[in-house]
């Protein structure tokens, strides 16, 4: 059986502060016990129950789930709903006037919205839609910065039943242009340009150069959100500015009522081989998983203010920033920029600036925050602080303590949360005022999430060794299918060699003894070094606890003897070494692995950048590292890369 060596030994755990469990919305561990035993005994009905507590009904289901087509699967099938009058007119009678955004522009200038007001912006801009002949089941591709307007822009979608397809304002005309074609896109919303960590970023142009490419006849109107100067080119009738849409328009919309089961968004996920695959999400399954995870793992309380920092481009964004955040009414901070512009201090002055209580980020940022002011925290007010989250990919432990003591204070759970696109909400993380935390473990799966780790043939692993992470039973939220591809999608998540029953995540993991899952990274990351299978995550968590190291990534290169060489990429917090300087630290830090988990896992051969390859979530691309260990030349597509300059420092092992 081919299991995955766990070599990482965190012994580490907090559990939590007796005074945010007497608060929380699940409390104590026999709350969350009672919660999974619910679901365990009867799954349809547990998230019926819940679908019925948190969802407004136009016409209530009165099916839960259907399995006949596994794996295309139909949750709450013949009810009917609206997710934009889930997320904003339920609000009208009861809190009009509470803030729901707060947008903080690059330049630090602030707008708000309250639930009246935006409920007033998205029918406004909905009925724009309709005007251009826009209606339920078209697809509209988005591509805008962070602002009130790009969640308008998905929100009035939302209303009038049309799928939309958010494509990151950082990607190329040729990624904007593949996936506006692959979607069918009938619109295009955009603006005139972007600023991020003051640069300006011509949005409008890459839209003309994308469909200037060809093939996008379906494309009949592009509507542009003027966020600077207005200088673009218009293409009329086809193109038309987002205040002229609206300037006559009524600002009051019919919801257009839609099944459970109406395609929401489809979002783009480029995966580490092939073609992007677009990820199609459902109404009212999706809407539910944001809700519940809102309110578990978040804890959500009325008096919150919530920052999740994602853009709007990635999952993380939709649920998080777009509509979970909006369904259970919440006040929430949108950021347009970067977490290093002016200084590496924006993040806490603006959780100062906005009182915010639950903040939610990424790895990669925390890791650069930790490089590049690892004091910068000290200086601010973040009193406010209550809770933390972290999302898409491991968190290594140091990186874990740091945020925990340092921005966090000790006082603040911190939330790692495991999910995916695919699983359009949390899956795995802890359910704060119950579950005690362990610095790099996701923890526990979810109540209604049947999670195990199985080996190539879906037989379960024991716990203590690492396999596939498959979820079981069927959950609301999952993606029903790939856009245009209903067998990728079931060869993908649902393979044959699995007994086809299971979703597979595509991330090897462990689970302890304890029954806490602990990611190792994706499964085309796992080495084999020795006649063991070593996920990567540790050795580059290894890399991070020394106090020379901001960021590691680790893979494989073949090699003769021990089938896989172990390569370090590293990111020193302080400046990137030279000549015997850079030897004298590789050694050091090789033999730092070695101690630190053993000799199986120290690297053969460390490399130093200033930064790595990255993708513009954050991810890193491990797969172009490969390329480069093995001292190849990179012929992948490096478009999705946001800092390319950066592979030339990597491509030559030190001497
Ligand atoms: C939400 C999101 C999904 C992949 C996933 C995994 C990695 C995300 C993680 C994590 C360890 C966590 N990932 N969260 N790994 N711990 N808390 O990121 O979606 O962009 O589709 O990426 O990200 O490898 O499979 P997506």
């Amino acid at each position: 059986m081919a299991t995955i060596k766990s070599i990482l030994h965190e012994t580490r755990i907090f559990p939590p502060d007796p005074a945010f469990v007497e608060q929380a919305n699940v409390s104590g561990m026999e709350t969350y016990h009672a919660l999974c035993a619910e679901a365990e005994k009867d799954l349809p009905a547990f998230w019926g129950r819940l679908a019925k507590e948190h969802i407004l009904w136009h016409k209530p289901f009165t099916r839960v789930l259907d399995e006949t087509n596994h794996p295309f699967l139909n949750w709450f099938d013949d009810g009917e709903l609206n997710v934009s009058f889930n997320c904003l007119d339920r609000h009208l009678d009861t809190q009009p006037d509470k803030t729901a955004i707060i947008f903080e522009a690059d330049d630090g200038a602030i707008t708000r919205s309250t639930y009246r007001e935006l409920h007033h912006q998205v029918c406004q801009f909905a009925n724009g839609l309709k005007s251009l002949g826009i209606k339920k089941g078209d697809r509209v591709v988005i591509y805008m910065p962070m602002s009130i307007e790009a969640v308008v822009a998905m929100q009035g979608c939302a209303r009038i039943g049309a799928t939309h397809s958010v494509v990151f304002g950082g990607f190329s005309a040729k990624s904007l242009h593949e996936r506006i074609l692959n979607a069918g896109a009938v619109a295009v919303i955009t603006a005139d340009e972007q600023r991020r960590g003051g640069k300006i970023n011509h949005l409008k142009a890459v839209v003309d150069d994308a469909i200037a490419r060809g093939g996008a006849d379906s494309v009949t109107s592009v509507v542009i959100y003027q966020r600077g100067a207005g200088n673009v080119q218009l293409h009329v009738p086809r193109d038309v500015w987002w205040h002229e849409l609206i300037k006559d328009q009524s600002d009051i919309c019919e919801p257009e009522w839609v099944n459970s089961e109406h395609p929401l968004f489809t979002l783009y996920t480029s995966g580490s081989t092939g073609r992007p695959k677009g990820v199609q999400h459902s109404s009212a399954g999706y809407l539910l998983g944001a809700i519940t995870s809102m309110k578990w793992v978040f804890d959500y309380k009325p008096a919150d203010v919530f920052w999740c920092t994602a853009d709007v481009g990635w999952v993380t964004g939709h649920s998080y920033v777009t509509y979970g955040p909006l369904a259970i009414g919440a006040t929430q901070v949108i950021f347009e920029g970067v977490p290093t512009y002016p200084d590496a201090g924006r993040f806490w002055k603006m959780i100062q600036d906005h009182q915010v209580t639950v903040f939610y980020t990424a790895p990669t940022a925390i890791r650069s925050l930790i490089k590049l002011g690892p004091d910068f925290p000290g200086k601010y007010d973040l009193s406010s602080l209550r809770l933390l989250g972290s999302v898409g990919e491991p968190i290594n432990p140091e990186a874990w303590i740091w945020y925990y003591t340092v921005v966090g204070q000790s006082r603040c759970p911190v939330v790692d949360t495991w999910w995916q696109t695919e699983t359009g909400s949390h899956m795995i993380a802890p359910l704060p005022g119950a579950v005690p935390l362990k610095p790099g473990s996701c923890t526990l799966p979810l109540p209604g999430i049947i999670a195990g780790i199985v080996d190539e043939a879906g037989h379960d692993i024991p716990d203590g060794k690492g396999g596939f992470l498959v979820i079981k039973r069927p959950f609301p939220s999952l993606a029903r299918t790939l856009w245009g591809e209903p067998e990728r999608f079931r060869k993908t998540y649902f393979p044959e060699e699995l007994g086809g029953k299971y979703y597979l995540a595509g991330d090897s993991a462990n689970r302890d003894a304890d029954g806490y899952f602990w990611i190792m990274g994706r499964v085309d990351d796992v080495l084999t070094v020795s006649g063991h299978r070593l996920g990567t995550m540790e050795i580059e968590s290894a890399l991070v606890a020394s106090p020379l190291v901001a960021e590691a990534a680790v893979v494989g290169k073949p090699d003769e003897i021990k089938t896989e060489a172990i390569v370090a990429f590293v990111v020193l917090k302080g400046s990137r070494p030279q000549g015997a300087n850079a030897h004298d630290i590789a050694v050091e830090l090789r033999n730092w692995v070695s101690t630190e988990i053993g000799p199986i896992a120290r690297p053969d051969e460390i490399r130093f950048g200033d930064n790595l390859p990255k993708t513009r979530s954050g991810k890193i691309m491990r797969r172009l590292l490969r390329t480069l260990a093995k001292g190849e030349e990179i012929t992948q597509d490096t478009s999705t890369l946001e800092n390319p300059a950066i592979l030339e420092q990597l491509k030559h092992p030190i001497t």
